[in-house]
C-alpha cells in the first residue's frame, strides 16, 4: 500500500483502489481553501495515475463534509468586507467537482456521516454514492442565504428529480439515510461498520472492469445531458455573487458562527 501525505486528506493506493479521506473531523471536513487544494492535486494525480482504476472519497470521523469552511468567511464579514464568492467558486469548486464527475475511472463516495451544503455535491460527483445508516443529508445553501453551488443546480435534480430537488434545496431539512435512499440521493445503505469494506469491495470490482470503457460510459452518459456541468456552474457563480451580497447571507453565516439562530428579513 502506498500512502500519500497531506495536511487536511489521507491519500492510499492499495491494488489499484485509492481511497481518499478527507482530514478535518474537528469542522466535519468542511472544505477549507486547504483542503480544496489538495483534493484538486490529488485527485488531478490519481485520474493520471494509469495504476488506480477506481476512487473511494469518504471522511475521516462522523462527517463527510459540512460544505464550506465557514469560519473563513468571518474575519472579513465582520470587518465588513463582503468578497466576491464567484472568485472562489471558479478557484475551488468549478474545478474540483469537474474533476470527480469527469474523472476518467469510476469514483464512489462513501457516506460516513453528516453532509452539507458544498459536501452534499461533493457526494453526487461521484459515480456511485453508499451511505452508512448514520448519515444524514442537508442542502443547508439556503440557512445562510445563498443558492446551490458546486454543481448542485445540475446535480441535485438529475439524481432526484426537479420538484424533489427544488423541496430539498428550498426548506434545506435534514434527510437520514433511509429517505436519502428512496429519494434517489444514494443508491444503496449499509450500517456503519461495513461501509469502509462495501465500499472497498465495490471499487475493487469496479478496478477489475475495462477501465477505458467505463470511462468512456462516463463521458456520453454526462454529455448527452445539456446543458453542461461547466456551463451551470457558471451560472451558478454569477448568480452566487448576487446571493453573497445580500443582508441574509451575511447574517446566516454570522448566526452559525455565533451558534444562534439567524433572523432573516429577506434583504
Ligand atoms: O464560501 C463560499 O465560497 C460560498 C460557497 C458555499 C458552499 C456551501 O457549502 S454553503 C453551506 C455551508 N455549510 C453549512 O452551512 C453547514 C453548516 N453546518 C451545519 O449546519 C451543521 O454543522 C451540520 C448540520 C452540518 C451538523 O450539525 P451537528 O450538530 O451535527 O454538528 P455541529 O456541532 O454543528 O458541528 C460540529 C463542529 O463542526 C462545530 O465546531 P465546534 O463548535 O465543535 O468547534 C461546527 O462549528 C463545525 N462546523 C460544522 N460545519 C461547519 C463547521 N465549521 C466551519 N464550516 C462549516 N461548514
Amino acid at each position: 500500500m502506498t500512502e500519500f501525505t497531506y495536511e487536511q486528506l489521507i491519500v492510499d493506493v492499495d491494488r489499484a483502489v485509492a481511497t481518499v479521506r478527507l482530514n478535518n473531523p474537528a469542522r466535519l471536513n468542511a472544505l477549507s481553501p486547504v483542503m480544496t487544494r489538495e483534493l484538486l492535486e490529488a485527485l488531478g494525480r490519481l485520474g493520471e495515475d494509469s495504476e488506480v482504476r477506481a476512487i473511494v472519497l469518504t471522511g475521516e470521523g462522523r462527517g463527510f463534509s459540512a460544505g464550506a469552511d465557514l469560519s473563513a468567511l468571518q474575519e472579513p464579514y465582520l470587518k465588513g468586507e463582503r468578497p466576491k464568492l464567484s472568485v472562489f467558486l471558479r478557484d475551488g469548486y468549478n474545478r474540483l467537482i469537474p474533476l470527480l464527475a469527469e474523472a476518467p475511472k469510476p469514483v464512489i463516495a462513501a457516506v460516513n456521516g453528516v453532509v452539507a451544503g458544498a459536501g452534499v455535491s461533493l457526494a453526487l460527483a461521484c459515480d456511485i454514492r453508499i451511505a452508512s445508516e448514520e448519515a444524514s443529508f442537508s442542502m443547508a445553501f439556503v440557512r445562510i442565504g445563498l443558492i446551490p453551488d458546486a454543481g448542485a443546480t445540475w446535480l441535485l435534480p438529475r439524481a432526484v428529480g426537479l420538484p424533489r430537488a427544488l423541496e430539498l434545496a428550498l426548506l434545506s431539512e435534514k434527510v437520514d439515510a433511509r429517505r436519502a435512499l428512496e429519494l434517489g440521493l444514494v443508491n444503496r445503505t449499509v450500517p456503519g461498520e461495513l461501509l469502509p469494506d462495501e465500499a472497498r469491495d465495490l471499487a475493487r470490482r469496479l478496478a477489475e472492469l475495462p477501465t477505458t470503457a467505463i470511462a468512456l460510459t462516463k463521458r456520453a452518459m454526462r454529455a448527452a445531458n445539456q446543458p453542461s456541468l461547466a456551463e451551470a456552474m457558471e451560472l451558478e457563480a454569477d448568480l452566487q455573487d448576487e446571493a453573497g451580497q445580500t443582508h441574509d447571507h451575511l447574517e446566516g453565516v454570522l448566526a452559525f458562527l455565533q451558534k444562534r439562530q439567524p433572523e432573516f428579513t429577506g434583504r
